[in-house]
């Protein structure tokens, strides 16, 4: 599973003053205690700044990869940005996100191009955010399909299905497995990816509702997610969930996370 750190996001309270003051050692230690947390990769979004965009996001790919040996994933749907960013980026990094809408795919697939990069695709284009796991699946599968067709490995492609929540929808976390199951049984070497927070928007208690919704997600076949690497019940479903999809030979990850501490029951 691949795991990617959302803390370091400026539509977070904490985050937006620590960036607008350019507060390296702040951002350092979010990218650090997220590594220690089990983040494989850790995710970048200065979206709120509008205009400082292409620069911020250029510092915080510095500053997180002063601190930490994971790439970063570039969150922006800015080409501007992201193409101010890449190459500050040491080794391959991950751009999240290009759609099949006509002008970000344009702007955005020279950049996937140029720097080898990993890309988070999702499923909506000019006509916006399908609403049923079908019409998903055929967006996805023209922007599989076409990325292949440019040269992207099907290997560096993560599917994001995009997640709506289930308060202004009671299918909403339905379509998602779906879309999940069918990615995998027709694109078997594209990855499934999604960001497990919108899903519990405007209800109570939401870590709990992330905390299942990881679970069915992993189960409907997911292999990339982005959440809160230091909400530690939910890493402790991951390991769980990796060990029961028989993905954790001899238990060894669920064994060494115990061991560290990181488990919590
Ligand atoms: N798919 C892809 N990228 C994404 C998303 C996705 N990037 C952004 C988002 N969704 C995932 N990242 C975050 C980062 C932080 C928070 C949620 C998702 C978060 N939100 C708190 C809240 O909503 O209440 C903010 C609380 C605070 O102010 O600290 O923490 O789906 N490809």
């Amino acid at each position: 599973m691949l795991i990617i750190g959302e803390r370091i996001n400026t539509s977070r309270k904490a985050m937006a003053p620590a960036v607008a003051a350019r507060d390296a050692d702040f951002i350092r230690a979010e990218a650090k205690a997220q590594v220690e947390a089990g983040a494989t990769l850790i995710d970048v979004n200065c979206g709120t700044f509008m205009a400082e965009e292409p620069e911020l996001l250029a510092w915080l790919v510095e500053t997180v990869q002063g601190a930490v040996e994971v790439p970063v994933c570039l969150d922006s749907p800015n080409p501007a940005a992201l193409e101010n960013a890449l190459p500050r980026h040491k080794g391959r990094a991950m751009i999240n996100s290009i759609t099949a809408e006509k002008e970000r795919w344009e702007k955005v697939l020279p950049l996937v191009l140029t720097y080898n990069t990993r890309v988070i695709a999702l499923t909506m284009d000019d006509r916006g955010m399908p609403e049923t796991a079908e019409e998903r699946l055929k967006v996805a599968a023209r922007l599989v399909e076409n990325l292949v067709r440019e040269g992207v490995k099907e290997d560096d492609i993560f599917i994001d299905p995009l997640v709506r929540p289930v308060s202004t929808g009671n299918q909403y976390a339905m379509v998602v497995y779906e879309t999940i199951r069918r990615v995998r049984e027709e694109f078997p070497r594209v990855h499934t990816v999604c960001g497990l927070s919108n899903v519990s928007f405007g209800l109570p208690a939401r870590k709990l509702i992330n905390q299942a919704f990881l679970v069915q997600t992993m189960a409907a076949g997911l292999d990339a997610v982005i959440l809160d690497p230091l909400d530690k019940r939910l890493m402790s479903l991951l390991y769980a969930g990796e060990l029961l999809l028989g993905r954790d030979e001899y238990a060894a990850g669920y064994l060494s996370a115990f061991r560290e501490g990181k488990l919590e029951a």
